[in-house]
């Protein structure tokens, strides 16, 4: 099913879910090269999720502030390359919500536990605004908070669950998100955590 859930967001529930073991696979073997971590903000909290990137580049922060980053400055290599399995699944949801010609240069790879949150925030550390997000939910499933271009506007809960993914342009590109703390589970293919991949044209 294709839902829209904002100006420019659309949803597409289980979109993947036929490759969920393969993605799953991949990300062991990015990990396995680029460890996940829990990185510290600019505010010297450490962050309760855990991240690790593929692609061109990173994200990372640290006391210095959010950037993206060439290399990993856990290892000082490159960060492992942009899987094709990667590529083609963030290139197709985006033509398909509407946004041919996407290209994405970078992929965060969250990891939460339970308890594991991320607060209400915008994405806004990519020099493309135009360019739309394309994000992959695996494992377990979380409660997705969606507020408005404003951090006081009122938020709309969505629960994002094993194979649902999320492209986000247009106006909501900048709209505030989070996640909430998530619940203990098992899930068959990954286990007791959720991952959640970001597809973004960072550079
Ligand atoms: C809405 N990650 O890494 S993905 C992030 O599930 C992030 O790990 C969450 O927010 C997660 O920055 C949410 C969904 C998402 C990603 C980017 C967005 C929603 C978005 C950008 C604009 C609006
Ligand atoms: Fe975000």
């Amino acid at each position: 099913g294709r839902e829209q859930m904002a100006p420019g967001a659309v949803l597409l529930r289980g979109r993947a879910s036929g490759c969920g073991a393969a993605l799953l696979d991949v990300i062991a073997g990015i990990a396995a090269e680029a460890p996940f971590r829990r990185m510290v903000t600019p505010g010297g909290f450490t962050m309760s999720v855990a991240m690790t990137n593929c692609g061109a580049a990173g994200w990372v922060t640290d006391r210095r502030g959010y950037r993206y980053a060439a290399q990993d400055p856990q290892t000082g290599r490159p960060w492992p390359a942009m899987p094709d399995v990667f590529a083609r699944l963030a290139q197709e949801a985006a033509a398909e919500a509407g946004y041919p010609g996407f290209r994405p240069d970078v992929c965060l790879i969250n990891r939460y536990e339970p308890g594991a949150k991320m607060a209400l925030h915008q994405d806004k550390d990519e020099r493309d605004f135009a360019s739309p997000i394309v994000s992959v939910s695996l494992g377990l499933p979380a409660v997705f908070r969606f507020g408005g271009a404003r951090r006081a506007d009122p938020v709309v809960k969505y629960p994002l669950r094993h194979g649902d993914v999320v492209v986000w342009g247009g106006e909501s590109r900048l709209w505030f998100h989070g996640i909430d703390a998530l619940k203990p589970g098992a899930h068959p293919l990954a286990g007791p955590v959720r991952f959640n991949l970001t597809f973004r044209k960072a550079l």
